[in-house]
């Protein structure tokens, strides 16, 4: 290894959903993305169907919530991204804010849902929430990308 391979990397899979694409939240939250020291590795927009998000967010197919949840994200276009930093998948969690955006405007003002969402479904935004979400859903949508791209690597 050369003496700069100590930049550990790490990828998450991001999405701004449909009610951030059809409201124009694109750009700010590109905007904020990049100020926030992530890099953009890859994007797709994708227009989600119904079986797809069943099996995406297959962890929540027993809650009270899920059928709503698949109406809202097959609503309409979504952006998927994979962002790279150092501690992408904690920080870009943390950029989002809280899952219900209506808390979020009093909690984390400055937060990305409490900017573009609406209440505790229509956030706006999706982020992996750990290093095997992560693995799982950027091989999801980017089946391309081979493991060892997706898992944390030792920059040259
Ligand atoms: P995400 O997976 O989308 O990044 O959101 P999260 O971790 O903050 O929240 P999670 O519990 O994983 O829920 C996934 C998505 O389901 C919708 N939801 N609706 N109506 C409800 O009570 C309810 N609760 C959650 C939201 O769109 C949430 O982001
Ligand atoms: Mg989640």
């Amino acid at each position: 290894p050369s003496t700069n391979a100590s930049t550990k990397t790490e990828k998450t899979l991001a999405i701004i959903k449909p009610d951030g694409l059809l409201g124009n939240h694109t750009d700010d939250i590109k905007r904020k993305i990049l100020e926030n020291g992530f890099s953009i590795f890859r994007e797709k927009i994708v227009q989600l169907d119904e079986a797809t998000v069943k099996r995406f967010y297959a962890e929540h197919s027993a809650k009270s919530f899920f059928s709503s949840l698949i109406k809202y994200m097959t609503s309409g276009p979504a952006l998927v991204m994979v962002l790279e930093k150092d501690n992408a998948i904690a920080d870009w969690r943390a950029l989002m804010g809280p899952t219900d955006a209506k808390k979020a405007k009093i909690t984390h003002p400055h937060s990305i849902r409490a900017k573009c969402g609406l209440d505790t479904e229509k956030n706006c935004v999706h982020g992996s929430d750990s290093t095997k979400s992560a693995q799982r859903e950027i091989f999801f949508f980017f089946k391309e990308l081979s493991a060892d791209v997706i898992a944390d690597h030792d920059e040259l």
